[in-house]
C-alpha cells in the first residue's frame, strides 16, 4: 500500500517488479494534470506492466480524473470501481473536490457485497482528525468510514503525516493507513506499508531519513498511536507539505 507517487518513474520500476497479492496506490500517481498529458500515458503505461494486480484511486493532481477510465484497459481496478481479489473486496472512490454524494452510493454498493470479504476501501484524502490525517483533511471520509464500516483505508495526501502523526490509526472498527512520502525521493523505492491478511502483520517501509527504515507491527495486538498532541494542533499549515 503507497500513495503520492506524483510521476516519480523510479518507483513505478520498483513497484512493477513486486511480485505480491495486490499493489494499493491511494491518489496522485502524476502531477498536474493540466500541464503535462504525456504524465498520464507514461503513467498507464508504468500500470499496465505491472507484475502484480493494481488498484489506485485519483487524487487532487489527477484531477479531473476523466482518464482514470484508461486504467480500467491496463487491467488496473481505479475510480469507482469495487472489485473482489482473492479473499478482499477493493473499493476505489475518486477524488471529489465537493462532496456530492456519488462516493456514498459506491460506498452503499460496496457495503452490500461484503460478505465474507475482507474489505480494502482506498480514498486519497485521510480522515480528519485522525493521526493517519490530521486537522486539515476530509471530515466526509471520517464519517463514511464510521457509516460503512470497511476493514481498512488507504489514503495519502499528506506527506509528512506519519511524521507528525502516525502511519496507521483505527477509526471504530477500520485501520487507516497513510503511507507518507518523504518530499524529495531519498530511495528509488517509495514509502509503502505491507499487509498479509494471513498473519496479520504490518510492516511499514520508510525511506526517508527520519525515524527506523522500517517498523513491524501485529494487528492481533493492534492498539491505536498515542492521539495527536497539542503540539501538532498548532502546527503552521505553511510547514506542511501537502500535496
Ligand atoms: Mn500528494
Amino acid at each position: 500500500m503507497t500513495a503520492d507517487l506524483h510521476g516519480r518513474w523510479a518507483y513505478y520500476q520498483w513497484l512493477a517488479e513486486q511480485n505480491v497479492d495486490l499493489i494499493v496506490i491511494a491518489g496522485d500517481l502524476i502531477n498536474n494534470l493540466a500541464i503535462d498529458e504525456s504524465e498520464i500515458i507514461l503513467a498507464t503505461h508504468a500500470l499496465a506492466g505491472f507484475r502484480s494486480p493494481v488498484a489506485v484511486c485519483s487524487g487532487n493532481h489527477d484531477h479531473p480524473n476523466c482518464w482514470f477510465p484508461i486504467l480500467e484497459h491496463a487491467g488496473v481496478l481505479s475510480d469507482g470501481q469495487s472489485k473482489v481479489i482473492g479473499n478482499l473486496l477493493v473499493t476505489s472512490l475518486p477524488f471529489e473536490e465537493e462532496e456530492n454524494g456519488s462516493n456514498d452510493l459506491i460506498l452503499h454498493e460496496g457495503r452490500k457485497r461484503v460478505g465474507q470479504h475482507t474489505w480494502i476501501v482506498i480514498n486519497h484524502d485521510p480522515p480528519f482528525g485522525t493521526q493517519v490525517g490530521g486537522p486539515l483533511v476530509s471530515t466526509r471520509i471520517l464519517r463514511q468510514i464510521r457509516h460503512y464500516r470497511p476493514d481498512y483505508l488507504v489514503s495519502g495526501h499528506w506527506h509528512d503525516q506519519p511524521y507528525k502523526g502516525s502511519w496507521y490509526c483505527a477509526v471504530g472498527q477500520t485501520i487507516c493507513f497513510n503511507a507518507g512520502q518523504p518530499e524529495k525521493a531519498m530511495t528509488k523505492r517509495p514509502n509503502c506499508i505491507y499487509l498479509d491478511t494471513s498473519t496479520r502483520q504490518l510492516v511499514w517501509i520508510n525511506t526517508s531519513m527520519i525515524g527506523s527504515a522500517s517498523v513491524k507491527l501485529k494487528l492481533d495486538q493492534f492498539s491505536n498511536p498515542k492521539k495527536y498532541s497539542a503540539r501538532f494542533r498548532r502546527v503552521n499549515r505553511s510547514n506542511l507539505y501537502e500535496h
